[in-house]
């Protein structure tokens, strides 16, 4: 650490690291949940730091699968996507985190498995694109949508994690 970055606040330190507080909204998807997947999929977001502020299993209805889909509506996948997303429980979740949204696409690969690098939660455990276990917002105003869409405000926890202090200055 340069001497400068040591005598600055907090607050410069954070703007000098572009640090970025954000929430983003991820889905176990239904293959992965039959598949018994839900423990070590929630691992990886816990190990990596980030900080889990809503979750919830359910069986998705097809107006809220339509609506959580809708940018993509008219695609030949479309239809198909909203069957499976209502076939079986997902668990939904808030996380929270320094550039949460990047780092949980990051952290799920691309969206075809079978070209998802290893090492990534679709490329380690996924074959198929329409199959791909988990689904993670794509951008600030698509995670604020899907939120507002899957949680009520009173669903999601506000409070510290103890290994904070250990994650950044
Ligand atoms: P993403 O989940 O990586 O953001 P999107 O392009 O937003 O990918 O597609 C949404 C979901 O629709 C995918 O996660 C996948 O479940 C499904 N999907 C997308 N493209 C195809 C396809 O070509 N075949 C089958 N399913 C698809
Ligand atoms: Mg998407």
């Amino acid at each position: 650490m340069n001497i400068l970055f040591a005598v600055l606040s907090k607050k410069e330190r954070v703007k000098q690291l572009d640090m970025k507080k954000e929430r983003t909204f991820v889905m176990i998807k239904p293959d992965a949940v039959q598949r018994g997947l839900i423990g070590e999929i929630i691992s990886r977001f816990e190990r990596k730091g980030i900080k889990i502020v809503a979750m919830k299993l359910l069986l998705v209805d097809k107006q809220l699968a339509e609506k959580h889909y809708d940018i993509h509506r008219g695609k030949p996948f479309f239809e198909p996507t909203v069957e499976f997303i209502t076939s079986s429980p997902v668990v939904a979740m808030v996380l929270e985190g320094n550039n949460v949204i990047e780092t949980v696409r990051n952290m799920m690969g691309t969206t075809d498995p079978q070209k998802a690098a290893i090492g990534t939660i679709r490329g380690d455990f996924g074959q198929y694109i329409g199959r791909n276990i988990v689904h993670g917002s794509d951008s600030t105003e698509n995670a604020e949508f899907e939120i507002k869409l899957w949680f009520k405000p009173e669903e999601i926890v506000e409070y510290t994690r103890i290994d904070e202090s250990w994650l950044f200055e």
